[in-house]
């Protein structure tokens, strides 16, 4: 991990994702000083490894060199936690909390569907995110089973601390909260995009979030039933603000350290009626 004080000149961008013969399984990545790179690729394997309940899984690890001077420090996003009491009524809220950023009702709506159903060819799920015009609600990625990954992003060593801490404090201690903020922070941040939508391809883990610059990471415990394997990003784009490729290279190259942690907010327990 990069502590801000002590950051050498040169940082590595260790990534790792999994796959079978089939489809995406998962993916992590971290920035760290060369010191930490053995042990990264390491764990990062190890974990791979574990979570595949395949016996052909192929990982693909690539370690980087960054150049200090091109990362950009920022704040994390601040958390509102939402326990709803079904994944219908989940994706509903979903759909206000999205209306709220900005899209479109039908954009909205067509969004969660394109997740329900599998946003890669075949009903697959993607090795990234779609990104969606705010405007027209036209698909934009070139490539439709890839998508748009988000990389080169990671929290400095303090503020990874101070992080975990407070997400521990509101029960939110499961490693993929703290990663998901991570990914949607640097989502957020890029040039044009008005709000996402995720929830997990893990069949176990059925939270997901609206996320938006405004109001923040809102977390939504139940986005989909419990076994269902099917997940997926959407990221939606005002092409009045930037262009697309823009959008895209901030996403995929712009190195990224959150140095500041996010609030975590009491979780609401929403109701129906609430809207
Ligand atoms: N960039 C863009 N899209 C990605 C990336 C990335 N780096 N990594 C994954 N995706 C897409 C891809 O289509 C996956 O199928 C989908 O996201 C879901 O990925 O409790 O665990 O890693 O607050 O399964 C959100 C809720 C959990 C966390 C998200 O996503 C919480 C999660 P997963
Ligand atoms: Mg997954």
């Amino acid at each position: 991990m990069v502590a801000s004080s002590t950051m050498e000149s040169v940082v590595y961008s260790v990534r790792m994702r999994a796959a079978d013969d089939q489809q995406h399984l998962s993916g992590a990545e971290r920035l760290v000083d060369k010191a930490e790179v053995e042990e990264t690729v390491s764990a990062l394997t190890l974990r791979a490894l574990r979570a595949a309940d395949v016996s052909d899984v192929e990982i693909h690890c690539s370690v980087e060199k960054i150049n200090s001077d091109a990362i950009q420090f920022m704040t994390l996003p601040n958390v509102q936690p939402y326990q709803v009491a079904s994944y219908e009524e989940g994706r509903d809220l979903a759909e206000s909390l999205l209306e709220v950023a900005g899209v479109p009702k039908q954009f909205a709506r067509d969004s969660l569907k394109t997740l329900d159903a599998g946003p890669g060819p075949g009903g697959q799920v993607m090795r990234g995110a779609v990104v969606v015009d705010v405007c027209t609600g036209e698909r934009l990625e070139d490539d439709p089973a890839r998508g748009v990954r988000a990389t080169r992003m990671d929290l400095t060593a303090e503020c990874r601390v101070t992080q975990e801490a407070l997400l521990l404090k509101a029960d939110l201690g499961h490693r993929r909260v703290i990663e998901a903020l991570t990914l949607s922070g640097k989502v957020l941040s890029a040039p044009g995009v008005v709000a996402e939508l995720c929830w997990s391809d893990d069949s176990a883990y059925t939270a997901g979030y609206v996320a938006s610059p405004s109001n923040g990471y809102q977390r939504i415990s139940d986005l989909k039933a419990s076994g269902n394997p099917i997940g997926g990003r959407v990221i939606f784009v005002d092409l009045s603000i930037t262009g697309v490729v823009e959008t895209v290279d901030f996403l995929e190259n712009q190195p990224i350290l959150f140095n500041q942690p996010g609030e975590v907010f009491s979780c609401v327990k929403w109701s129906p009626d609430h809207v």
